[in-house]
């Protein structure tokens, strides 16, 4: 017999299905036994009369918690089953897999009559065991609203006629900064691993290929410990040509967000707001716009924040996360582009204006970045200046090398998908990523 989903199975009571999953819960009564049995679609209650199945007694003795099985039963519709009104009344169970007891409480187990309560196991010690705590159904939505998100970013810039490229990872030169590059070995010299695909998405627009995005891995050798820094995350980049300013680039990411959150809401709104408490809001257009030396105008004026003059040139974490309380008082909006900062503050490959400003901008979603874009420089002897700026001459040869055969001006910017999802259903990005790497975690 051919598997049935759950989710399916539930809809053709009456019929014989084979379903197959984990022991969600297991509760073994003196004539009757009940298995919760979830797969990556629903659960359902097996329901088990130990009486007239005494061929079943063996099997169901073995059963542990989280233990996989493959049940060929009848689906039954039964109005005083609380779990969808549907009971599966097996002929038969087998045993996949026996799971051991569980090494972490995924949740708070509360207390019984007979034993304590027990607290949920800490984040770090659920990542130790994350595969045992990616089977929640929170965890689980996480990943069917991430591919969600990732699939409507691709889809929407397919439509657009944007190609999707994959660039190397391992480089032979530190890209952007210099700054915060892992060093791996690669035969007998140094490689790097890459910290954005900036350069090759570049080298996309030099290539002529017009309209490029890439879905990939970014490597960050940063020693952060916060709730939204990791040292490998993975990046959703685009780069296209012939824009007039880093607004147009602007307007791509504006349009490109509130189609995805549409489309989030429209299909897990709900299961969002019941699992995770936050409800998906989708934005209006245009987001809203401010340069950052009006923003830190508006904290002082408004929340008495005050920072030094010569920190004004670029956005301190303070101020991100006070902005959102700023956004949604004054334009009830969730995302804030920050535009002007200093070119002193960014990274050599912004073009710049004439009062020394990168010509690009920052996006803050629920007061943390998601985004840094920007209209490139594109000509080649300001590019080698600016590059040499930042002391940044030999290292980055092969890079300017892209401008002095022909290339079209150009601009993009590159999101992050774990802080997106993580902000979304109002996480830590250790808990919204498949496995956080952070400076102290390497495994599993
Ligand atoms: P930037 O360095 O701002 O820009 O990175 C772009 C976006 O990537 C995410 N991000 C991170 N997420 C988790 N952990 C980190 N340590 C981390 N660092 C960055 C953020 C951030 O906004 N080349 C430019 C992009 C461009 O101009 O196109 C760049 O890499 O969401």
């Amino acid at each position: 017999m051919d598997r049935t989903y759950i989710a399916d199975a539930l809809k053709i009571p009456g019929r014989q299905v084979l379903v197959q999953g984990f022991v969600d819960n297991f509760r073994d009564g003196k004539n009757m036994a009940f298995i919760v049995l979830k797969d990556i679609t629903e659960k359902v209650q097996v329901t088990i009369d130990k009486n007239a199945h005494p061929e079943l007694l063996e099997t169901i003795g073995q059963l542990t918690a989280d233990s996989v099985i493959s049940v060929t039963g009848l689906v039954k519709q039964d109005d005083y089953i609380k779990l969808h009104g549907i009971e599966i009344e097996p002929v038969s169970i087998r045993i996949e897999s026996i799971a051991e007891p569980l090494p972490i409480n995924r949740k708070e187990i509360p207390a019984t009559k007979k034993k304590a309560a027990l607290e949920r196991s800490s984040i770090d010690q659920r990542i130790d065991y994350r595969w045992i705590d990616l089977r929640t159904d929170e965890n689980q939505l996480l990943f069917k609203v991430q591919t969600l998100m990732v699939n409507n970013l691709r889809q929407f810039l397919l439509e657009r006629g944007f190609l999707e490229i994959h660039t190397p990872k391992l480089i032979g030169a530190a890209s952007e900064s210099g700054a915060d590059v892992f060093e791996v070995k690669y035969f007998d010299r140094s490689a790097y691993l890459a910290q954005s695909p900036q350069f090759y998405k570049q080298m996309a627009m030099a290539s002529g290929l017009d309209r490029i995005f890439e879905v990939g891995p970014v490597f960050r050798a940063e020693k952060s410990y916060t709730n939204r820094h990791t040292t490998e995350f993975t990046g959703f980049d685009l780069e296209f040509s012939y824009i007039d300013s880093f607004r147009d680039v602007m307007r791509m990411e504006e349009e490109l967000l509130t189609d995805m959150l549409e489309k989030v809401k429209e299909k897990y709104g709900g299961q969002i707001e019941e699992k995770f408490g936050r409800p998906v809001i989708v934005p209006t257009l245009p987001f809203p716009a401010i340069d950052l030396r009006e923003l830190y105008d508006e904290l002082e004026r408004r929340y008495g924040y005050t920072v030094e003059e010569s920190e004004k040139g670029d956005m301190t974490t303070e101020a991100e996360q006070l902005s959102y309380k700023f956004v949604q008082e004054v334009y009830g909006h969730e995302f804030l582009f920050v535009t002007g900062f200093d070119a002193e503050k960014r990274a050599f490959y912004h073009m710049r204006d004439e009062q020394g400003r990168a010509m690009g901008y920052d996006l803050i979603w629920r007061g943390v970045e998601i985004t840094t874009g920007a209209q490139r420089e594109h000509r080649y002897e300001i590019l080698k200046k600016q590059a040499e700026e930042k002391g940044l001459g030999e290292d980055v040869k092969f890079y300017l090398d892209f401008f002095r055969y022909g290339c079209p001006p150009h601009g993009g910017f590159g999101l992050g998908v774990d802080r997106m999802t993580m902000l979304l259903l109002d996480l830590t990005i250790k808990e919204a990523m498949f496995i956080f790497r952070g400076p102290n975690r390497l495994n599993p």
